[in-house]
């Protein structure tokens, strides 16, 4: 069923960038997925607007109110279609990861938060029963952005989004390695060659090539991906080539 996504945003201009551009701009022309956003200033308890206060207990810049969240993120509810899941951006989340978004890809609604000042009111995030997801380890001046980053990585796994869905098959992380390195024309380029082996036309040692260079950039870059993998016999011969061989051109 088509994904509907609602944003809870101050700033829902910025999602033009998702909206307009690229892969998910041409798949929410076709209808594939929709997307709505619920303005929380138009709950706010006054006529101006305004929905942050300053922090019980001091410190410096405001808190977004739980009121006027709680009020837009019950009128999204209201609207949602489906198995719904309940978003709160924020670096207090746990990680996103490829395994994470093949889980929210099954939803058939997302309601995602953005907060914005120094944090929200942290009964709002109770009271709403959200689960809180962050995009990484560092800090943005707002949830608009991580939204569309997740926002932007579920569409890619829903079917026709990518137009050529077997890209979605090879790669990174869907096989738990790093993708292996690409190459087009020009073949030279300043004394830099194109490996001969995709230009021999040879598939089976093509492949090969492809699995030994994202093992070994993997192994180089990100052990920690590795770590618990049962390796297929093919992966460990390989793995022991590159050991034999101690240097990776591309690194
Ligand atoms: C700003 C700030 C200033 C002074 C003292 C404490 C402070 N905390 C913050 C802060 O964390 N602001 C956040 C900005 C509030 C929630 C929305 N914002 C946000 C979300 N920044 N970064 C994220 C985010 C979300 C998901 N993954 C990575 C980062």
């Amino acid at each position: 069923m088509k994904m509907h996504v609602q944003v809870i945003s101050i700033f829902p201009q910025m999602f033009a960038a998702l909206c307009d551009y690229g892969v998910t701009g041409r798949a929410l022309k076709k209808g594939l997925w929709c997307f709505s956003s619920i303005n929380p200033r138009d709950f706010a308890d006054n006529q101006l607007g305004y929905i942050d206060d300053r922090p019980f207990g001091g410190g410096p810049g405001m808190v977004m109110q739980a009121g006027p969240l709680l009020a837009a993120y019950r009128e999204a509810q209201k609207q949602a279609v489906g198995p719904v899941r309940g978003i709160y951006l924020s670096p207090q989340g746990q990680i996103l990861t490829q395994r994470k978004i093949q889980e929210l890809a099954q939803a058939s609604s997302l309601i995602l938060v953005c907060g914005r000042y120094e944090g929200v009111d942290e009964r709002f995030i109770e009271l709403s029963g959200v689960e809180e997801i962050s995009v990484g380890d560092f800090v943005v001046s707002g949830g608009e952005l991580p939204a569309m980053l997740l926002i932007d990585s579920v569409l890619r796994l829903v079917p026709e989004v990518l137009g050529d869905s077997q890209s979605v098959v090879q790669e990174s992380f869907v096989n738990g390695l790093l993708d292996y390195p690409q190459y087009t024309r020009p073949e030279h380029l300043e004394k830099q060659s194109v490996p001969s082996v995709l230009l021999s036309g040879n598939h089976q040692a093509i492949k090969k090539w492809r699995l030994k260079m994202a093992l070994s950039r993997t192994l180089h870059r990100r052990p920690d991906l590795l770590e618990g993998r049962q390796y297929k016999p093919e992966e460990s011969c390989l793995l022991q080539e590159i050991d034999q061989e101690r240097q990776d051109v591309s690194i």
